[in-house]
């Protein structure tokens, strides 16, 4: 097991529980009326229910696995640009956000993302996906509803997978819109696990304690991890580091979860994400994030940790 040093602190909360952590979660909320206000709007927008989803044979007629998730043009938070101030303008939002990436940071990226709970997930659907380790059910949802990113869990993974070459110089900044307790798929978080920078999904994991987690490199070194399951109120927000293995568990509520997802880079200059990168020990990009998809994009590998957790 590699004992790695604790890093020194740099100053900031944010960026010190980068360097520890590789997360922070906020003690104050995003105001929890102006989340509720755009929540009742999301879900005015479509059923969360069956009527998402492609039947089976419409599926099956045409299997499109990649282009599923929203996009610029197509993405249902466009509508509400002006409506996200209280998430992207709350002063420890955008303090925080400052000290790890600089004044001049930018959204890469801003979507909102579904928790999809069992009833609304036909049997089909369940069937065929039943053991695979990224149920993002982009391939199986209505082309029109496709401006939401629909999770029946995920395992663990950095947010790095989806950036084949480019360096961790972003996070992500993630936030509850409504009340979000052990039954509606919260995010769980390997504390510290950003240490050996990129690795390649599926990961090394081993289940070692109650919370604990045994992390492998893929290069003969691993560390233990805790895990820290996010629940919260409405207005929860919490950001974490490129790095940093985060997934979920199926909704196990009669509800869907609803929440906000932004990806969030430094654009020039040093900042606090360059001290904890400076102190990390693995790769900070990788020429390839994942093994587990096949060339048309469907699940060629079977298994899932985040479920036994
Ligand atoms: O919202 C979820 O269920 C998973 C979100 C997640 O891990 C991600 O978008 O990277």
């Amino acid at each position: 097991m590699t004992a790695l040093s604790p890093a020194p602190l740099a100053g900031h909360p944010a960026v010190n529980d980068f360097l520890e952590h590789g997360t922070h979660i906020f003690a104050p909320l995003v105001d929890p009326v102006a989340a509720a206000d755009l929540l009742a709007e999301i879900r005015a927008t479509r059923a969360f229910d069956h009527s998402l989803f492609l039947s089976e044979a419409e599926f099956d007629a045409d299997p499109q696995y990649t282009g599923v998730n929203p996009r610029p043009g197509r993405n249902l938070l466009e509508r509400y640009e002006d409506r996200l101030g209280f998430v992207e303008q709350a002063p420890h939002i955008v303090d925080a956000l400052g000290a790890l990436l600089g004044a001049d940071y930018e959204i890469l990226n801003r979507k909102v993302v579904c928790g999809v709970p069992q009833s609304a997930v036909p049997a089909w659907l369940r069937r065929r996906i039943l053991g695979n380790p990224v149920n993002n059910l982009g391939a199986y949802v209505r082309p029109d509803y496709r401006d939401i990113t629909y999770f029946y869990g995920i395992d663990f993974h950095q947010d790095l997978i989806d950036y084949r070459d480019r360096p961790a110089d972003f996070l992500t900044l993630y936030v509850y819109l409504h009340p979000v307790g052990p039954q509606d798929a919260p995010l769980f978080l390997l504390e510290g696990s950003h240490r050996f920078g990129g690795t390649v999904f599926p990961h090394d994991l081993r289940r070692d304690g109650a919370e604990e987690w045994v992390y492998g490199d893929g290069a003969g070194r691993s560390l233990r991890t805790r895990q820290k399951v996010l629940t919260g109120p409405a207005g929860f927000a919490a950001i974490w580091h490129a790095c940093t293995l985060h997934g979920t568990q199926p909704d196990a509520a009669d509800h869907e979860r609803i929440s906000l997802r932004y990806l969030v880079a430094r654009r020039s200059g040093r900042a606090g994400i360059d001290e904890v990168n400076a102190q990390l020990s693995g790769p900070l990009a990788l020429p390839q994030t994942r093994v587990d998809l096949g060339a048309d994009g469907q699940a060629v590998v079977r298994g899932n940790h985040v479920n036994m957790a």
